[in-house]
């Protein structure tokens, strides 16, 4: 128990400490250009400022289709979490219990290791606009796949990891155009300079039943679902606020997700960044 509390009081400290080297990061890019390129400027001006941005029609329907039946195929007969040999890892989010947050939500780690079209999909624009909204140095990283069908209950509003940033592309491959989709949903300027985050990761030091990266509060007004048509891709900082909203009866959304890893001094601060570094996975 005593072991517990250690460990969540250094996640903490460790978080707070590196949130507030990212704000400062955050501050010395905020004045910077965004480019010649207009769609990368429009982009990136959105991201740094709201932290999230939506580009329709990212890829096109026949490839919506084939992606779609590839996956479909990759998880029919999967009840319980599988290891593949090449790399892709078919993870059932908390299969050990109905009331777990996310509970039958499949997540593909390593996607494209099983779905080689995925690797087809060009997404430098994406990393163009991620430079362009951070200053930073940007590599992509994992591909996933998220399956949503029927998931009532999902994880509460939180951050990720706080260092290394990380920006995620949800490429919607189902219509994603009401809330009981389950779209992903953000507080809206939540990604800098936020209180409420530093207020959380405060006040979750003393709380038993949430993580360090829970997020409760927060600006109520500010939170947007981010709805799109199949192709569609939301691109998000993942230090914002956010989570997937609950899905209605019978509702599916699958989407790729493309990770990004930002380069800065302060990801030093964190151990997930240094096992990328060692494991040259970025
Ligand atoms: O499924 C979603 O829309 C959000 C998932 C999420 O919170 C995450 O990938 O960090």
């Amino acid at each position: 128990m005593g072991g517990q509390l250690m460990k969540k009081l250094k996640e903490s400290a460790l978080n707070i400490i590196s949130l507030m080297w990212q704000d400062m990061i955050n501050l010395k890019h905020l004045l910077d250009g965004y480019g010649k390129d207009r769609e990368v400027a429009v982009h990136a001006r959105q991201l740094r400022k709201k932290g999230i941005t939506v580009i329709e029609n990212f890829i096109d329907k026949n490839s919506i289709g084939m992606i779609k039946r590839r996956l479909e195929d990759l998880i029919k007969d999967v009840s319980a979490p599988l290891r593949m040999d090449n790399g892709t890892y078919i993870h059932i989010r908390g299969h050990s219990s109905e009331t777990n947050a996310d509970h039958g939500m499949i997540d593909v780690f390593n996607v494209d290791n099983s779905i080689h079209e995925v690797n087809a999909i060009d997404t430098s624009l994406l990393t163009d606009i991620i430079k362009k909204a951070s200053g930073q140095k940007v590599k992509p990283i994992r591909k996933n796949a998220y399956i949503n069908r029927n998931i009532k209950q999902t994880r509460i509003y939180h951050v990720d990891n706080v260092q290394p940033v990380i920006y995620k592309g949800f490429l919607y491959l189902t219509d994603v155009t009401a809330d009981e989709y389950g779209p992903y949903s953000l507080v809206t300027g939540s990604h800098r300079f936020s209180p409420y985050v530093y207020w959380n990761l405060f006040r979750n030091l003393f709380l038993k039943d949430y993580r360090s990266t829970d997020m409760p509060h927060y600006r109520t007004k500010k939170v947007i679902a981010a709805y799109g048509d199949a192709g569609a891709l939301v691109l998000s900082n993942q230090n914002a606020i956010h989570r997937g909203l609950p899905q209605g009866e019978g509702k599916e959304r699958i989407a790729l997700i493309f990770n990004f890893l930002v380069i800065s001094r302060a990801s030093y601060f964190s151990k997930s960044f240094k096992n990328h570094l060692r494991r040259n996975t970025m």
